[in-house]
């Protein structure tokens, strides 16, 4: 439907939260932890987009292994789908790599799943679902 948000991996959220805000002029609208991700993210809203910052908080999550790997930087693209089991079954039937078997509960109030990177020319790409 459309990008819901641009995933930025940074090193340390509240420094990266004044670098946006001043960037913006105008300040983050939440913070929210995803224990299950190993995850810290602020989200500020851009017109019908929004950025989330994602500081990891395991040293074994994606995004520190990212940040180690990569450095900071985006790292994914998320895209609005209206029904998030039948967008998998559709992409995996035309041969992406789902990352998870269900749809997993994420930030901001949102059911995703995740394509690998492999299989969508190196772009980590999340759909997500509002949940109502
Ligand atoms: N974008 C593009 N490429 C990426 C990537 C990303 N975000 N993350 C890893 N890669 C690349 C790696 O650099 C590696 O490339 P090379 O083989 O060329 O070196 C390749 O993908 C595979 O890497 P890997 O070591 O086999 O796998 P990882 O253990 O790094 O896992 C991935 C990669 C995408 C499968 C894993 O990060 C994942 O399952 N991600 C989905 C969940 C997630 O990202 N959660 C955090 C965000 C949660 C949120 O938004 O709330």
């Amino acid at each position: 439907m459309k990008v819901e948000h641009i995933g930025i991996a940074v090193k340390n959220l509240a420094a990266s939260n004044k670098l946006f805000a001043t960037l913006f002029n105008q300040e983050h609208y939440k913070i929210e932890s995803v224990a299950s991700e190993g995850v810290s993210t602020a989200f500020f809203q851009c017109g019908e987009t929004k950025i989330e910052l994602l500081e990891a908080t395991k040293e074994d999550s994606a995004i520190a292994k990212f940040i180690e790997k990569r450095g900071e930087g985006i790292h994914h693209i998320a895209f609005e789908v209206e029904d998030i089991h039948a967008e998998m079954k559709r992409l995996e039937g035309e041969g992406y790599r789902i990352l998870n078997a269900e749809p997993k509960r994420g930030a901001d109030n949102k059911m995703i799943c995740f394509l690998h990177p492999k299989s969508t020319n190196g772009v980590l790409i999340e759909l997500c679902q509002s949940i109502k």
